[in-house]
């Protein structure tokens, strides 16, 4: 199964959106295997945002993604990664689509309240920027004959 990476963030964290967004992913029947609170540091958003280190929002980001602590997890599934960014919506918050975190409950493209990793590879590279091995747990979730059939789960 793929893992994903969550980082609700410093605004989610403000407008008490912790719950709620753990609550969605557990409906939606993704296995929680870590969750911890954290406060980032350059040398992580560094790595992090790396591919928008050139960009004019770059300073703000990084000043934003350091102002509070964020909420880390990682959410398990099979293509947890593509899913978890449909629920998630499109980064200009107030254009994404209602049903999504996004789309329901923010209105900016900095301010967008949660990061999901993009594609399995990179959420590799995040689980290991932000996860020590022995934070991630890999319980056995006793709903899944009801969740997936058997054939989809390998
Ligand atoms: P996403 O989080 O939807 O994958 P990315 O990776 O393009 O979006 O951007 C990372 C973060 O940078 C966004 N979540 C948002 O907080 C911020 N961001 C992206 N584009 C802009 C922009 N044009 N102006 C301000 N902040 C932005």
């Amino acid at each position: 199964m793929e893992r994903s990476v969550i980082l609700v963030k410093p605004d989610g964290v403000q407008r008490g959106l912790v719950g709620e967004i753990i609550h969605r992913f557990e409906r939606k029947g993704l296995r929680l295997a870590a969750l911890k609170m954290l406060s980032l540091s350059d040398a992580i958003l560094d790595e992090w945002y790396a591919h928008h280190k050139d960009k004019a929002f770059f300073p703000k980001l990084k000043s934003y993604m350091k102002s509070y602590p964020v909420v880390a997890m990682l959410w398990e599934g099979v293509e947890a990664v593509t899913t978890i960014r449909k629920m998630v919506g499109i980064t200009k918050a107030r254009e994404a689509d209602a049903g999504t975190i996004r789309g329901d409950f923010a209105m900016s493209q900095q301010y967008n309240l949660i990061h999901a990793s993009e594609t399995a590879e990179i959420a590799r590279k995040e689980e290991a920027l932000i996860f020590d091995p022995k934070e991630v747990f890999s319980w056995e979730k006793a709903d899944y004959d009801y969740i997936y059939l058997e054939e989809e789960r390998k």
